[in-house]
């Protein structure tokens, strides 16, 4: 039950990939209800309404998910109720989503060369045959049909975080988040999050590919996964790094941090009730191959 690295690992890719593409597929995996969308849509769609929950209402910068406390819990949530479905799909009670080093390629002379963007890697994806079924419609920030090709611009903004960014973040804060929980935070999530430091560490991988992936409707690029399965090992190295620091906030916190403390249900358009706290123990799920890299720690 091990989570291995993309780049690295071309039986885990290729698997990642040909159960990617049996998701999208509306004939073998449909969405119950939605004519003509698959299942990954339904990730789409699930994402996308997350965004769109602000908490509390009366602000626009905490949702559900995003410049907030819950921001890893809530990904390793979704990560995980995917990769179960990929397990499926792909027929393997063992497969576990791999997982993308940018830092690795932030080393490269010129990171767009890198062998996750081949087209027998993830550059298939921006073909003809992958079709961005749900789009945000950037006018009204509301979800639309579409019948189109995913979209990339890779490296023309933004910059892949390095090693040693991450690295410092893991090392020298002890705390996972702190007052105001939100997007001007001290503490490790707004650092691994990337709305503070200099590596803005997730926002920056968003905006280095730019394109669907800096969209509400992000995880229609099958990089999505891959991405923040990265960031998840970021949140696992930390754990093992500072063992006796808590998720936070508890839940002695105020109402308003409604989907962000320890016991609050995460947000989910499925019937379900899973807590930040019920997320805090990744290896009930899996184990990375290395935590190594970013962390002198055992995995
Ligand atoms: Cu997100």
């Amino acid at each position: 039950m091990i989570r291995r690295n993309f780049l690295t690992d071309a039986d885990a890719a290729q698997r990642y990939i040909d159960g990617v593409r049996r998701l999208k597929d509306p004939a073998q995996s449909p969405w119950p209800g939605q004519d003509g969308l698959s299942v990954y849509d339904s990730f789409v769609f699930w994402h996308h309404q997350t965004m769109m929950l602000m908490t509390p209402p009366n602000q626009s910068d905490r949702n559900a998910a995003h410049s907030g406390p819950s921001f890893l819990p809530w990904h390793r949530y979704f990560l995980v109720t995917f990769e179960g479905l990929l397990r499926r799909a792909v027929n393997d009670d063992e497969f576990r989503i791999p997982y993308w080093d940018w830092s690795a390629d932030a080393e490269l002379d010129e990171p767009v060369t890198s062998s996750v963007w081949n087209n027998a890697n993830l550059g298939q994806f921006a073909g003809s045959d992958w079709r961005v079924r749900l789009e945000m419609n950037l006018r009204t920030g509301d979800l639309r049909r579409a019948d189109r090709s995913l979209q990339r611009s890779l490296g023309s903004t933004g910059r892949l975080p390095r090693r040693e960014d991450v690295r410092a973040v893991v090392r020298e804060q002890p705390a996972y988040d702190s007052p105001p929980f939100n997007s001007s935070s001290d503490g490790m999530r707004n650092l691994v999050e990337g709305w503070i430091g200099s590596a803005r560490i997730h926002n920056n991988v968003h905006v280095w590919i730019g394109g669907d992936m800096s969209l509400s409707s992000s995880p229609n690029d099958p990089i999505f996964f891959l991405h923040h399965c990265n960031v998840d090992r970021i949140w696992a190295a930390w754990q093992e790094r500072h063992p006796d620091s808590p998720y936070l906030p508890d839940m002695t916190s105020p109402e308003t941090l409604q989907f962000h403390r320890v016991d609050d249900a995460l947000y989910s358009i499925f019937n379900d009730t899973v807590t930040p706290r019920q997320m805090v123990d990744y290896k009930r799920y899996y184990e990375y191959d290395t935590l190594a890299d970013l962390a002198d720690v055992e995995t």
